[in-house]
């Protein structure tokens, strides 16, 4: 990985989320509702009535002329020319960022045409470069599966990682919750993995992640995937709460094909123990094959609204594509 020390006179540094398509917009609009600080949201679109969900300063539109606001049909070719004609303004909104999220469905033409694109613009400036990538449901048949693929195959090769989450995940988890909580607890899910990776930047303090356990868990590049889960009561626990993680990272990937390492970051309230965080980490531990190096810290957050809560992110990394065919039953690209 290339991407260097921050200027510590100029503070925190930049980190960029770039919906890309129409799952990238919705992600983007859905995360702007909660006012995210310490992110600097952005989406870049073929469809112009879409992308109005985005933040007013963040719209990229992509293809004006060739596609006229209304989307690429599904070509994935559409959508990299697309892409490609506004490098100018897309390189513009990642500048200088430390860190940059790539996020698209993938099984559309925008995503996965656009998204790679936008993501080799990002790692070209030296920034560290990973995607979210929504996978399409079963039910949606098997040419998006197709070019869904043909998308992760592409976005794995320029980012340092890309967390892959199956919107099949919503089926199993979340299948009789109203439609668009379905689709706010995968996005609330991504979003517990970026915090995770963002807060080697943000907060190093107390027993804080740092670059240096970015880079032990990311070498190798690949797909990762994140679970998340929290505890809460009058002493809450973040055992519980890693245990909730952990049903979420095994599924749809197999823990035994975890390649380059774990991350586990846990959040609590002043009721949180080092024991019960210690604690956390051997659960994990026991999760996953024995040569598999674990990372983990725990903060303490002060801030209301982790009042009487613990929450515990896992990223396990280092997958390979072909993990992810054999979960969603993908067949593999000729
Ligand atoms: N999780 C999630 N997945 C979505 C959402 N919207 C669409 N998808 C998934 O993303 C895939 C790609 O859809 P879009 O993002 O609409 O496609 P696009 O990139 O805009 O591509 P075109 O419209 O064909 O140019 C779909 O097949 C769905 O599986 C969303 O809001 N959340
Ligand atoms: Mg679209």
């Amino acid at each position: 990985m290339s991407w260097s020390r921050p200027d510590i006179a100029r503070g925190h540094p930049r980190i960029t989320v770039v919906g890309c398509g129409g799952a990238g917009t919705n992600a983007v609009h859905r995360w702007s509702e909660h006012g995210l600080a310490g992110f600097e949201l952005c989406a870049v679109g073929t469809d112009s009535a879409h992308l109005l969900l985005a933040p007013a300063p963040g719209r990229i539109l992509a293809g004006q002329e060739s596609l006229r606001g209304l989307g690429t049909g599904g070509d994935p070719d559409l959508g990299r020319s697309a892409v490609l004609e506004r490098e100018t303004a897309i390189t513009g909104r990642i500048g200088d960022s430390r860190i940059v999220f790539v996020v698209a469905g993938l099984g559309g033409g925008t995503g996965s045409g656009g998204a790679p694109e936008v993501a080799r613009m990002a790692r070209s400036r030296g920034a560290l470069t990973v995607g979210i990538a929504y996978l399409p449901f079963r039910s949606e048949g098997s040419r998006r599966q197709r070019v869904a693929r043909e998308g992760l195959d592409a976005l794995t090769a320029v980012c340092d990682q890309v967390i892959v989450l199956s919107n099949e995940r919503m089926l199993r988890e979340r299948a009789r919750h109203p439609l668009l909580e379905a689709f706010r607890w995968l996005d609330g899910t991504a979003l517990a993995g970026m915090r995770t990776i963002a807060a080697t930047q943000h907060r190093p303090e107390q027993l804080g992640l740092d670059d240096q356990d970015l880079r032990s868990v990311f070498q190798g590049g690949g797909i990762a995937t994140v679970g998340t889960g929290e505890s809460r009561a009058a002493t809450p626990c973040a055992t519980d709460a890693t245990h909730a993680a952990l049903r979420h990272p095994s599924d749809p990937l197999a823990r035994s094909e975890v390649a380059g390492g774990a991350l586990l970051w846990v959040e609590g309230d002043r009721s949180v123990t080092l024991d019960d965080v210690q604690r956390s980490a051997e659960l994990l531990d026991q999760h996953l094959p024995k040569e598999v190096p674990i990372v983990w810290r725990g903060t303490v957050d002060r801030t209301a609204p982790m009042q009487g809560r613990a929450r515990a992110t896992v990223l396990l990394t280092g997958f390979r594509v072909s993990a992810v065919d054999r979960s969603m039953g993908t067949p593999p690209s000729p």
